[in-house]
């Protein structure tokens, strides 16, 4: 049978430390039970499975600034940035499994390694852009995203050229919740992205100082009320012409499973009401898929100790699959298949 010329690389990252729910780092076993290879290959794709990274076990490791588990997320994050960096480097599409959401920081910064102008969209019910400043948790899945963004390094320069009425806070709180402090075991990642460069689709569940970051940075976010208002279909010709108007560059597809409404993705650790439904999720790939960009998805926070039952934990990994699947091609109307599939006229 013929092939696309196109490869997929499968890389499994069972790691938790990144929030305090056991059982997410289970996310990749389910994720391929679901029979994501399988579906892939009948894409047309060769597929890759690299297997699960093996991460480092730290004894010792107390929390900084309040963030938990800092050197353990930050040296598994080492480890990815480095596979996902090598993966695309060989030249095939990238699908991280997760593992909790912390994992982004080392999966997009690989690609970027590979990829200086790539552009982020990240499905979710969290903006997971909370500083160890701001962050009501201390869980570092609640913040890949401000390790990734430039602004938040060199906050003063921008804040003399933000005006910032409208904000309650002094302006010394304003001062440190924008300001990215070092956090001990990611001296080996810089902020790569800067905020233009970045989208977000279906939050619902925004702390005070992402709210702050979000508007003071005038990053693109699309609300589940505002695909209430615009429709799905116009959310994402937005967010696309704000990502690719002005250039054609690679996508990474941060799809956290939350995003979905908890009734189709029960088996998570932050399940949020009033989510996307599967139609709004599904179409959301189709778009990305038509843009020919995607160059990597990370799929994160299945954890299949959180379904109630068997069957939760079922339909939580094979939507996940399902997600992965429209990224990468797969169609609800139908596509011609390799001619040699095609049953010959008897
Ligand atoms: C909250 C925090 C979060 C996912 C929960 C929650 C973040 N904003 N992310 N579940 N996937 O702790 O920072
Ligand atoms: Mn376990
Ligand atoms: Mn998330
Ligand atoms: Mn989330």
């Amino acid at each position: 049978q013929q092939t696309r010329a196109e490869s997929v690389a499968v890389l499994g990252a069972p790691f938790c430390r990144g929030q305090k729910r056991g059982g997410v780092e289970h996310g990749p076993k389910v994720i391929r039970d679901a029979g994501l290879v399988e579906r892939l290959s009948s894409l047309d794709y060769s597929v890759h499975d690299f297997g699960d990274l093996n991460f480092p076990l730290l004894e010792k490791d107390e929390p900084y600034m309040g963030v938990k588990f800092p050197r353990t997320v930050g040296a598994a994050n080492k480890l990815l940035s480095g596979a996902v960096s090598r993966a695309v480097g060989a030249g095939h599409r990238l699908v991280m499994l997760g593992g909790d959401h912390s994992l982004a920081i080392g999966s997009v910064s690989g690609h970027a390694r590979q990829c200086p102008d790539l552009c982020l969209i990240w499905v979710d019910a969290h903006a997971d852009v909370n500083t160890p400043m701001c962050s009501p948790s201390g869980n570092l899945h609640g913040q890949p995203v401000a390790f990734m963004l430039k602004e938040l390094k060199d906050k003063v320069r921008r804040l003399e050229a933000t005006a910032l009425q409208g904000f309650s806070l002094l302006q010394d709180d304003v001062l440190s919740v924008l300001q990215m402090p070092e956090i001990p075991g990611f001296s080996w990642t810089k902020p790569f992205l800067s905020s233009r460069d970045l989208v977000y689709v279906g939050l619902r569940d925004v702390d005070p100082g992402e709210h702050l970051i979000l508007k003071n940075l005038g990053i693109q976010y699309f609300s589940m009320r505002d695909i209430d208002r615009l429709g799905i279909q116009r959310v994402m010709e937005v967010a696309l012409d704000h990502l690719l108007g002005r250039k054609q560059r690679p996508i990474h597809l941060s799809f956290d499973i939350d995003a979905f409404d908890p009734s189709l993705a029960p088996a998570t650790g932050t399940p949020v009401n009033g989510g996307l439904t599967y139609r709004e999720g599904i179409y959301i790939t189709e778009e990305i898929h038509n843009t020919g960009l995607l160059s990597a998805i990370d799929m994160v926070e299945v954890n299949p100790t959180l379904g109630a039952s068997s069957e939760a934990v079922e339909a939580t990994a094979s939507l996940a699959v399902d997600v992965i699947a429209s990224s990468l091609g797969q169609t609800r109307e139908g596509a011609h298949a390799s001619i040699s599939v095609i049953p010959a006229v008897k």
